[in-house]
């Protein structure tokens, strides 16, 4: 716990007694200003701040970005974690497009263990989709909730004439589609345009993701294609607020692990409230280790619960590496799984390394790339784990608390 305060709190509130009554000017990465304003909105105390914020969440969120409101709720909730009931937190997530567009695919494929080849069996033999379709995956202990929605034009009308019943709570909304069907691109841009409309209307105001799927190695795109693709992102650029036009789309294959690992661990640390705050302990884990890249993997559903990478081809390289060495793993027990060598473009030797971990009870999975010999050669278990436990211990312990409460 006193770990966690020098984490979350100002120096001169580290020695403080009375947690709950401090002012929220206390939290670490709050300004004077932004203390502010909570107080005018009645948020006062580190107390009222966790319990409250839900009321005053839009008022904030006009005058603040999101990240930083969210950074300081859950700081607020994890100072306060042992008096706070153990509550429930989840996610709810909606992946839509058109029939054959290639949802449950990627649901399959986010969860699957083993090899590519049996990966792709089990995807020749899928059927549509009936209506809605649930799954939960534990996701660094929040229940997360995929609904995916049968693209069948038949369900399609059921969606867009009752669409509380499907989107009310949702946290992110993928929206998927077939690069290789482009006979259908006029259809999919027509539904997504009418999704994106009744979401509207009932002020669903959330993270969009798009999915351009199936961008297989050996399918080139032509010039068409790119346009309707660009048209598609400046249409949602306009429509969603939370769209954003950089960095919310996504080229996702199931032949491409690393792509389909990288774009959902991408939208699940975005639902994590303490995001930053891992992000920062990342960085530093991996310059601890001399690691150009660093990842911690939720071992039970793949997901890349935290990473640093210093380019982003190394953050592709590894997910692969993760995803071929996962496949040979399930049930072998050994400190170091692997350790492999790959020799990059620029002629340079990155050394990956592999080890099994645990943290309160619940396996991870460390995955880093170095060009550092020595360290590689005389890596020192303990050594790791120790650097390891010691920057990102209590944000793992915590995570639980890391998202929004479910709502009812
Ligand atoms: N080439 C290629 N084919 C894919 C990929 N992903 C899925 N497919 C194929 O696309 C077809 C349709 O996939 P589904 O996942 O059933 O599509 P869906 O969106 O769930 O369809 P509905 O349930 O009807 O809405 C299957 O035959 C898959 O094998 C991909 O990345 N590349
Ligand atoms: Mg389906």
């Amino acid at each position: 716990m006193s770990e966690l305060k020098d984490k979350l709190l100002k120096d001169e509130y580290k020695d403080k007694e009375d947690l709950r009554n401090f002012p929220v000017v206390a939290l670490l990465d709050i300004t004077e200003e932004e203390s502010k304003l909570l107080k005018e909105l009645g948020l006062d105390t580190i107390e009222n701040l966790s319990t409250k914020w839900s009321d005053q969440y839009a008022k904030m969120a006009k005058k603040v970005p999101k990240e930083r409101i969210n950074s300081w709720i859950a700081a607020s909730r994890l100072l306060l974690v042992e008096e706070t009931e153990k509550v429930t937190t989840g996610a709810k997530i909606i992946m839509v497009g058109i029939d054959n567009a290639g949802k449950t695919s990627l649901s399959i494929a986010l969860k699957h263990r083993g090899a590519l080849s049996s990966l792709f069996q089990r995807l020749n033999g899928l059927t549509p989709t009936r209506g809605l379709l649930r799954s939960k995956i534990d996701v660094f202990g929040m229940d997360v909730h995929l609904h995916e929605l049968g693209g069948q034009s038949i369900y399609r009308e059921d969606y867009l004439e009752n669409p509380q019943q499907y989107f009310v709570g949702t946290d992110t909304i993928i929206y998927v589609i077939d690069i290789q069907a482009k006979d259908r691109f006029q259809e999919s841009f027509e539904y997504l345009k009418q999704i994106i409309n009744v979401a509207n209307n009932l002020k669903i105001k959330v993270p969009w993701k798009i999915f351009f799927h199936k961008s297989d190695p050996e399918y080139e795109i032509d010039d068409k294609s790119a346009e309707v693709f660009n048209s598609i992102i400046e249409y949602m650029a306009d429509k969603c607020p939370y769209f954003n036009p950089a960095t919310d789309f996504f080229r996702t294959s199931v032949r491409i692990r690393s792509s389909i690992l990288g774009a959902f661990s991408h939208i699940f640390r975005g639902i994590s409230l303490i995001q930053d705050g891992v992000n920062e302990a990342t960085e530093s884990v991996a310059q601890g280790l001399d690691a150009d890249f660093f990842g911690l993997y939720d071992f039970r559903s793949n997901i890349c619960f935290a990473r640093f990478a210093k380019e982003d081809e190394l953050e592709d390289l590894a997910h692969n590496a993760y995803y071929d060495a996962i496949e040979s793993i399930v049930d072998i027990r050994e400190p170091f799984l692997r350790i492999r060598r790959y020799t990059l473009d620029d002629n340079v030797n990155e050394i990956f390394i592999l080890r099994d971990l645990k943290f309160s009870g619940e396996r991870y999975i460390m995955a880093m790339l170095t060009t550092d010999e020595s360290m590689a050669k005389d890596l020192d278990q303990d050594a790791i784990q120790e650097i390891i436990e010691d920057k990102l211990q209590d944000w793992i312990e915590f995570r639980g608390y890391a998202a929004f409460p479910m709502e009812k």
